[in-house]
């Protein structure tokens, strides 16, 4: 009988060696329950839906903060954009508030390694980014591979990549991470699409689980198998925080966006 493809579910501060179940694909995601309060999780929504500056990028409608994927031939543009939001994000939350260094925090305990921001001739990477994801939006079947998109920055270097995600306010309906059990390989390229994501063809057949967020839950996840979100319906937006991680051969953790 095939092994069932099914995450593992951790406590808040557990500790975990197995990246390689990861890595490997041998698990769909590992998921952090309750790793912040819903008390947390209501606070930091609702100062973050004070915040003035916000932006759109491939295959997201809303969002603060930067995300690489939106500079991938802009180097400078991207640090540039990123000092100023971060600094501003940096005013409007205090140290101990802004739930990005908080899952640093967590998963320093959790992966037992310091966890830092990525850093490129002494400048930082984005902390991580806030998504809004609302009713009757579609969402692309997708991949995030600094690796294969990002070539010319330093994350691009490193051969793994780790997707965190706090889920910070629930859809009313749908709002499911999908999972295919399918990696990206080359091949994949024809399906595509111009400006972000791959045709449905990409995930034809494969089996797939649907893991349904709760408020205060970190998701993570080996960001190279195919995923996307489903349907939305309902009068909130589904709110939530993340950043992509990499173990370096320091044995840490470093993040960006
Ligand atoms: O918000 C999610 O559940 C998935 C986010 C995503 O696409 C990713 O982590 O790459």
């Amino acid at each position: 009988m095939v092994k069932q493809w099914a995450p593992i579910y951790l406590n808040k501060n557990q500790k975990f060696e197995f990246i390689n179940e990861l890595s490997s694909g041998n698990i769909p995601a590992l998921i952090l329950k309750k790793a912040f309060s819903l008390k947390t999780c209501k606070k930091i929504t609702e100062k973050i839906l004070g915040f003035n500056y916000i932006s759109s990028g491939p295959g997201i409608e809303k969002k603060i903060g930067v995300s690489l994927n939106s500079f991938i031939n802009k180097k400078g543009a991207y640090f540039e954009k990123t000092k100023f939001i971060d600094k501003k994000l940096e005013q409007y939350f205090s140290y101990n508030e802004d739930p990005r260094i908080l899952m640093q925090n967590l998963l320093s305990t959790v992966f037992t390694m310091e966890t830092r921001v990525a850093k490129e001739n002494n400048l930082n990477y984005s902390k991580g980014v806030f998504r809004f994801h609302g009713s009757d939006e579609s969402f692309k079947i997708h991949r995030d591979s600094a690796y294969y998109e990002a070539v010319g920055y330093q994350v691009s270097k490193f051969p793994l990549q780790f997707s965190a995600v706090l889920h910070l306010q629930k859809a009313e309906y749908g709002g499911e991470l999908i999972l295919y059990r399918k990696i990206w390989t080359s091949d994949d390229e024809k399906y595509r699409s111009p400006y972000f994501g791959y045709s449905e063809k990409v995930v034809h057949d494969i089996t797939s689980i649907k893991i349904k967020p709760e408020i205060g839950d970190v998701i993570i996840i080996n960001p190279i198998h195919y995923h996307t979100i489903s349907k939305i319906k309902g009068k909130h937006d589904r709110i939530s925080t993340g950043f992509f991680f990499a173990p370096t051969n320091e044995q840490a953790l470093v993040c960006w966006a």
